[in-house]
């Protein structure tokens, strides 16, 4: 059995860590400086030259990178290499405005295949293990970020890609997949399906899951862990600074930890910029240290989240950050309230139901409408019409309890609701269109 682990730098001591952050931006700032002109024109229009920047201390001197930039330059204009040296695109989901188009050298794939490896190391992978992928594969960076993670542990690596879920059981079952990897809305209906088969948890051999690419709640993490008879973990990254990876749980399951000596993470004011001190909440900015073709320099997210540094029972010293609330843009204000769709999720499964449900959201008479529509399963359901009104009244007053705003809950037949094979879409916010 051999495994993954990078102790010398998951464990390194917080002075050393800087050193080594400190030597590789130095040069990533000259690298950028040197060879992007868009990067050179913002690091002049801000009056910052290479030479300023000595350490990690001096980051904040940088200007920061959104996703604006990344349109305006699409395609080329952040590339650091020439093209002749780079050997793979990736691509965001994202279905409006132009898609982020990511360039990797083969420095490049091999740095962000090495997180991926901590990260299934940190969930218990080794090469014994049989690592099902059920992320999308083609210009998502999912499918193909696991599937080279697990060939570096030297796991057993079935490229499933996601969708035809009745045949990802039957291969689970029939090749023993110890190891699955999907979206958590995905692991859920694979769950459930499992069980529409018949099937119960010690009918597979699955041990652990490794979820990421969208928001989850703590309650999400129980539900599916309990339908496919796992440790849930979670993976975090995003299109722009790789892929999955930048982060990823521990066996503590109290945060995910950053493969920092990457991609060195700050916690700004959204609406100002300011860097907020460890433990506040705000946005999170990643500067890619080392990356060679599409390197990035304090990259807005638009993820809202929280770092923290301690100690952590798995021994690593990699800061942590928390389960990202959601995207800056995902927060939905309704009736001047602000409203996460993960704190509806909170309460749809303490209250019982799975986690199938969609948001709408509208303006009606120049007030704003919440309208949840949540799937009863075959037990919860019934014809009489006084029943079910009355758990809506109930779900509702428990939402309402959360949010501080009353919403309409719809209790709809099972399976109504699609279930989702990638990111579920939760939310249709239609206010959007009569702006
Ligand atoms: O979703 C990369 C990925 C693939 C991560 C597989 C994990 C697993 P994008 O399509 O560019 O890349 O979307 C990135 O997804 O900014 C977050 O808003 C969200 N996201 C990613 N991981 C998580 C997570 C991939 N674990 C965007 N929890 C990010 C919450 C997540 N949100």
């Amino acid at each position: 059995m051999a495994n993954y682990w990078h102790e010398d730098i998951e464990c390194m001591d917080l002075a050393e860590m800087k050193k080594l952050q400190s030597e590789r931006l130095v040069k990533q700032v000259q690298h950028v400086y040197e060879n992007v002109p868009y990067y050179r024109a913002k690091m002049d229009e801000k009056g910052v030259k290479p030479a300023d920047i000595q350490s990690v201390d001096d980051l904040h001197k940088l200007p920061f990178l959104s996703k604006a930039d990344l349109r305006e330059a699409y395609p080329y204009g952040l590339l650091a290499k020439p093209l002749t040296e780079c050997v793979r695109i990736q691509s965001t989901s994202g279905t409006t405005g132009k898609r982020v188009v990511a360039f990797y050298t083969q420095h490049d794939v091999d740095l962000w295949e090495d997180c991926v490896a901590r990260a299934i190391t940190a969930a218990g992978g080794t090469s014994d293990d049989v690592c099902q992928v059920a992320y999308g594969y083609g210009l998502f960076t999912g499918g193909a970020g696991l599937h080279g993670g697990s060939h570096k542990v030297g796991c057993l690596t079935l490229p499933m890609s996601s969708g035809n879920t009745e045949r990802q059981i039957q291969f689970m079952r029939d090749l023993g997949s110890t190891i699955l990897c999907c979206t958590p809305s995905y692991a859920a209906y694979i769950g459930e399906t499992l069980h529409e088969m018949g099937l119960t948890p010690d009918d597979i051999s699955l041990k652990a899951g490794i979820f990421g690419a969208e928001p989850w709640t703590e309650e999400m993490r129980r539900t599916i862990e309990k339908s496919l008879g796992i440790k849930a973990y979670d993976i975090y990254g995003l299109t722009e600074t790789s892929g999955p990876g930048v982060a990823f749980e521990c066996s503590e399951q109290t945060g995910m930890h950053i493969n920092e000596d990457h991609f060195i993470p700050e916690i700004i004011d959204p609406e100002t910029g300011e860097v907020l001190p460890e433990g506040s909440i705000g946005e999170l900015v990643f500067t890619a240290v080392d990356k060679e073709a599409f390197p990035l320099l304090r990259y807005r997210t638009r993820d809202l989240c929280k770092l923290t540094r301690g100690k952590c029972s798995c021994g690593r010293t990699l800061i942590k950050m928390c389960k990202p609330m959601g995207r800056s843009d995902d927060m939905m204000i309704i009736r001047g309230v602000n409203v996460f769709p993960s704190q509806i999720e909170t309460v749809l499964i303490e209250q019982g139901y799975a986690p199938n449900y969609l948001i709408e959201v509208d303006r009606r008479n120049n007030s704003d409408t919440l309208d949840i529509s949540v799937e009863m399963s075959a037990e919860q359901f019934s014809d009489k019409m006084k029943d079910v009104q009355d758990k809506e009244k109930a779900l509702a007053g428990a939402i309402k309890t959360m949010l501080g705003i009353s919403p309409k809950v719809h209790l709809v037949s099972p399976k109504s609701i699609t279930r989702s094979e990638g990111k579920a879409v939760r939310v249709i916010d239609k206010r959007k269109l009569h702006d």
